[in-house]
């Protein structure tokens, strides 16, 4: 086993206000019955849970017209922000466990203050049918879920969620995965701010296994810090059709289970995100499982132990 026994914590999110329908906020929920927990301690791990966050709307922010329910999601990522960071501070390993995709505003930037302190460079694995890099003023919903690559990056300026001056992550060192739905201005900026995109066709033509080397060989060449953006529908639809959003043509069973595996070998995940179930439109668990299993092997379940790559 090449992953070594790790301190988790894990920190429920249950946050829909910045998706466009309800349900979302059951994630946390469905993760626990799922039973998360016990998949982690039973591959050796100590496993802690912080409970669920339940901020109250931030009352200092206006409405902000191209960005939905701006309070909610600005409550939910100033106390992840910080629960994410004293976690990490700590020496543990935070799991958010979502809830919609805006908590990423939150967990990557708690990530980023912590990373900023130990001087290592923060990476992010982006793994999702979508790039979620739309601003207020290009969004064509409104949703902020559709907007978090662009906040930790510095390029969706909402009314000040986080104190001015935060640590950003840059976007050459965000790799997004599984791509397949992104809106026509969205697709400049991604293109403009040098995020590497691998796309449903880059896992087509290349295969996952070339793209993650890829991808672990950069992180790994500067001791990168690593956090992993999980969304639901980065796998297909057919295998987990408990999301909002669901987009033909993702990621299938292996292919997924491949990415966690070699991120496991790795060692260098600092953080994750669970985000996107909405467990109203699962098939009787199925997707909260599958997102159970694929933590499982990037916790170190696997079907047999191999060599480690550069022992
Ligand atoms: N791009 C669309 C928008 O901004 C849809 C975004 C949907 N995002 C998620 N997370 N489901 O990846 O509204
Ligand atoms: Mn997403
Ligand atoms: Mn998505
Ligand atoms: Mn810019």
């Amino acid at each position: 086993m090449n992953t070594r026994p790790t301190s988790i914590t894990l920190i429920g999110v249950p946050l829909e206000e910045g998706a466009g329908r309800g349900g979302a906020a059951m994630g946390p929920a469905a993760l626990r019955i799922a039973g998360i927990r016990q998949a982690l301690t039973d591959l050796g791990h100590s496993v802690s849970d912080h409970g669920d966050l339940r901020p109250q709307p931030a009352a200092d922010l206006a409405d902000h017209p191209g960005a939905n329910q701006l309070q909610v999601v600005a409550a939910f990522t100033r106390a992840l922000e910080a629960a994410t960071y004293d976690v990490a501070n700590a020496a543990k390993l935070p799991i958010a466990l979502g809830g919609d995709h805006a908590l990423a505003m939150g967990s990557v930037s708690g990530m980023a203050r912590h990373a900023a302190e130990t001087g290592r460079p923060l990476f992010v694995l982006w793994l999702d049918a979508h790039a979620d890099f739309n601003t207020p003023d290009t969004s064509p919903s409104g949703n902020i879920h559709g907007m978090p690559v662009a906040f930790f990056c510095g390029q969706a300026e909402f009314s000040p969620i986080l104190p001015a001056g935060r640590p950003l992550v840059d976007p050459r060192k965000v790799y997004q995965v599984g791509i397949r739905s992104v809106d026509p201005t969205e697709r400049e900026l991604v293109a403009e701010h040098g995020v590497n995109v691998f796309d449903m066709r880059a896992i087509d033509e290349l295969g996952v296994a070339a793209i993650m080397r890829r991808i672990i060989n950069e992180v790994e060449a500067v001791n990168g810090l690593l956090h992993v953006s999980l969304d639901v529908d980065f796998l297909d639809p057919d295998l987990a059709p408990g999301v909002g959003t669901t987009v033909p043509g993702g990621a299938t069973f292996r292919e997924a289970h491949l990415v966690m595996e070699m991120l496991s070998d790795s060692g260098l995940v600092s953080s994750l995100d669970i985000v996107e179930l909405n467990p109203f439109l699962d098939d009787r668990g199925k997707s909260a499982r599958v997102m159970v299993e694929l933590t499982a092997s990037l916790f170190g379940r696997r079907i047999f132990d191999r060599p480690t790559r550069a022992a």
